[in-house]
């Protein structure tokens, strides 16, 4: 295994958390199977090492992943309209989880800005935002942030051979469905680094085939019954500019009976098709029209996103936020993207 990190970041994180009465692990909104990977796999190895922690998520997360909560440790500080009581105030120690911008964390955001607590960031997302951080673990070259906290774990049972049996299988699985999760059952964000961990983490005792199953074969009727709907009646395909875009209202949700996580992977589907390397899905929520985006060449959805999408994320896939009437949001995708790829797209190819 390559290290990633600094031994002496490694061990900076262990006497943190080692001297720390209360640690508090927190990941992004609408958190997906890496977030959900990550917080539970720290939270079990801490756990083990005997520490004792809370976790919180900004809102819900999809019910295939609370397998992985084998301790009901997760919050959830937006549950529906009630919230929570999340406080940072008795807090010595605030681990954030792959995300880069503190924004990220949507409600939870101001108290962590505000608290003293010593801050630590876990993430592999480009350009993490420095200042807000007093220690940070950032490898935008790792699939995963599973990957970067298998890699600091790895790491610190080198360092402390006592932690080593504290690494057991229920940490390994939190942390495969992570690689496995954000790499699209691993088909993007590859490298071999990843499939050394990935190996590794079956050594532990993780059963793939279950996993996969747990993960990816538990959809509704309704949520396959509304895939089938939205390609056949809600992608719209650009041919010249090589895009193909979703958009999903709310009235579509409450007829296919929508739950959080329903939407996996609607954004990949596009890609499929031959010339099409660019794709968007928009679902409408309450208060924003929420933005998923990939591509399959250089064009640069975080950078698109940063700049119309109150988003980012990666250079292939990314997330944002519009704050548009949903039957504007196709021909604003559209104007969007034409610009983008005229101008910035265009004049920055040479350098991706
Ligand atoms: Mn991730």
């Amino acid at each position: 295994m390559k290290h990633l990190f600094s031994r002496d970041d490694v061990l900076l994180l262990a006497e943190r958390a080692e001297s720390s009465k209360n640690i508090i692990i927190v990941t992004h909104t609408n958190p997906d199977g890496d977030a959900i990977g990550s917080v539970t796999a720290l939270g079990k190895f801490l756990s083990n090492i005997g520490l004792t922690h809370q976790i919180w998520t900004p809102n819900r997360y999809p019910d295939y992943l609370s397998f992985l909560d084998t301790s009901s440790k997760i919050n959830i500080y937006r549950n529906g309209k009630i919230r929570g009581d999340f406080s940072t105030e008795d807090s010595d120690l605030v681990i954030c989880m792959d995300f880069n911008q503190l924004n990220r964390s949507d409600d939870l955001e101001p108290f962590i800005r505000e608290s003293g607590a010593y801050k630590i960031l876990i993430d592999h997302h480009p350009d993490p935002e420095r200042d807000s951080f007093d220690l940070i673990f950032s490898a935008p070259s790792a699939s995963s942030t599973c990957e970067c906290v298998y890699n600091i774990i790895e790491t610190l049972c080198d360092l402390k051979g006592s932690y080593r049996n504290c690494f057991d299988k229920s940490v390994a699985d939190s942390l495969y469905v992570g690689l496995m999760t954000d790499t699209n059952n691993f088909s993007n964000s590859v490298t071999p680094e990843t499939f050394i961990t990935a190996a590794r983490l079956i050594e532990k005792g993780v059963d793939k085939e279950l996993l996969q199953h747990k993960v990816f074969g538990v959809f509704s009727e309704e949520r396959m019954r509304l895939l089938g709907h939205v390609l056949l009646n809600k992608m719209v395909v650009i041919p010249e500019l090589e895009a193909a875009y979703i958009v999903l209202t709310q009235e579509e949700q409450q007829q296919f009976k929508f739950r959080e996580g329903d939407s996996e992977g609607f954004v990949n589907m596009p890609l499929n098709i031959n010339k099409i390397n660019i794709s968007a899905l928009f679902t409408e929520s309450d208060e924003y029209v929420r933005v998923s985006l990939r591509s399959v060449n250089h064009f640069s959805v975080n950078r698109f996103s940063r700049k119309f999408f109150n988003g980012g994320g990666h250079e292939r896939a990314a997330g944002g936020r519009l704050y548009l009437p949903i039957d504007e949001v196709g021909r604003f995708f559209e104007e969007k993207l034409k610009v983008f790829i005229e101008t910035n797209y265009l004049t920055n190819e040479q350098d991706l």
